[in-house]
């Protein structure tokens, strides 16, 4: 090894600290975050997550660890299953899952041998990439079999599903996705999954707080066998995964194999976080959802009169979170969604139910989605401005910088997180990390 050049070491130091705190800057102060699969914890769930935890292993199940040192650990994890479990109704809950990915992951493998099937809600319906045969799905090797999609109703086509699972046999149904605005249909396809033995497993990665918010339904309530999901979108707690269930069986089952076969360590200091965060939403969720679909619907409404092609207007735009709008007109997602950025409006280009899975790299669309702002404080006059300053950069040609101060100025009045514990009254008790090591 070459001797060490300790200039250059603190050279890229300078560098890392650089970048590090820029970064932190503009994506926490000065950008309008609109990307539909964030969010923001609050300050007591930061703190939370700022714990020893983070430094340690765990494998195993409470109190049945490989490791020595994780009372404390074991006592978190069955809390957080409980409060959990409290807020989905469900009995069974699994925390190990790293992310919404690994949970899929763990659950088809214990559906599926490879070469079974599965039958998915297609792509255009917003299934995620690990439902598909380019992702998890086909990792495991499982045949992936495409449910009908209705065009009209943007959703999948009830009656022809019940065909497709009737005549495909799949092992499990996965409903649920990352680009949709309409509920899919649980209820209306349990019973043709149960009929061939089969069972619904719905990824609920993107509306998991509109459900304890009691903004979406609950589909272990409409005849899910499994909801996986992640713990950072509309359940603003930090990333990580998790699985409910609504029979013993299966938990049972998953439960045994997520270690050893997709998790070793789980990430330990995920589950404080995500504890205190499951107590602010079941605190404070259902007022949070409620104000999510109502931005959701105004900003699509909005954009619309600003005078976007806003998708689903024959269906009243959304009632989820998110908000989809067609920029082919506008020179396309990729341009759009670029566009956005210079002027420090974050969204994601996205395919749209038209457009061939080839079009990736320069969809027809944009998604964007209200539940960062929201938890920030923003409400009906701010998503109206919103479509404003959408409307000045994309159509009226304002320059970049005009739009980037003012939603500079916008994002540094909703700094503050919303829906949540007062950190000043709560975290004073709370001991972090870094008031133990120096
Ligand atoms: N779930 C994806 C998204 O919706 O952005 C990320 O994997």
């Amino acid at each position: 090894m070459a001797p060490r050049d300790l200039s250059l070491i603190v050279k890229d130091l300078e560098l890392a600290i650089g970048l590090i705190s820029r970064g932190t800057i503009w994506r926490a102060g000065e950008t309008l975050n609109l990307i539909a699969s964030e969010n923001v914890m609050s300050p007591l769930a930061l703190k939370a997550y700022m714990s020893d935890f983070m430094h340690r292993y765990a494998e195993g199940k409470p109190f049945k660890r490989y490791y020595q040192g994780t009372r404390y650990l074991d006592e978190i994890e069955v809390l957080t299953s409980k409060v959990m479990s409290r807020l989905l109704s469900s009995n069974w809950v699994e925390l190990r899952p790293i992310s919404g990915t690994l949970a899929n992951a763990a659950v088809f493998r214990v559906l599926a041998e490879p070469g079974d099937k599965a039958a998915i809600a297609p792509v255009q319906a917003g299934a995620h990439v690990s439902h598909t045969k380019f992702g998890t799905l086909g990792a495991l090797g499982i045949k992936q079999i495409n449910l009908p999609y209705d065009e009209e109703n943007m959703n999948v086509d009830v009656d022809e599903a019940v065909k497709v699972i009737e005549s495909e046999k799949p092992r499990f149904v996965v409903l649920g996705g990352s680009v949709y605005l309409f509920p899919h249909p649980v209820r209306e396809l349990a019973d043709a999954a149960r009929s061939v033995g089969s069972g619904i497993v719905y990824d609920s990665a993107h509306v998991l707080g509109l459900i304890i918010g009691g903004k979406w339904r609950n589909p272990l309530l409409s005849g899910a066998l499994a909801m996986t999901s992640s713990t950072h979108k509309t359940f603003p707690g930090p990333q990580g995964g998790l699985i409910a269930f609504s029979e013993e069986w299966i938990y049972k089952r998953v439960s045994k194999t997520i270690f050893p076969w997709f998790v070793s360590n789980h990430h330990l200091h995920r589950l404080p976080a995500t504890l205190v965060t499951a107590l602010e939403m079941e605190a404070h969720g259902e007022e949070y959802a409620k104000q999510i679909v109502n931005n959701a619907r105004t900003l699509a409404e909005s954009l619309a009169a600003e005078g976007f092609n806003v998708i689903g207007e024959h269906l009243g735009y959304t009632r989820s979170h998110q908000v989809l709008v067609d920029v082919r007109k506008l020179g396309g997602g990729a341009k759009t969604a670029t566009l956005l950025e210079e002027a420090n409006i974050i969204v994601n280009k996205n395919l749209l139910p038209w457009d061939k899975p080839e079009a990736v790299g320069d969809p027809s669309g944009i998604r964007i989605g209200v539940q960062e702002v929201t938890r920030r404080g923003m409400g009906k006059s701010e998503m109206k401005y919103v479509a404003e300053l959408f409307r000045r950069l994309l159509i009226d040609g304002a320059s970049v910088e005009r739009v980037r101060d003012d939603v500079i100025e916008l994002a540094k009045s909703f700094r503050e997180v919303k829906y949540s514990f007062d950190e000043s009254a709560f975290g004073k008790r709370l001991v972090t990390l870094l008031d133990v090591i120096s």
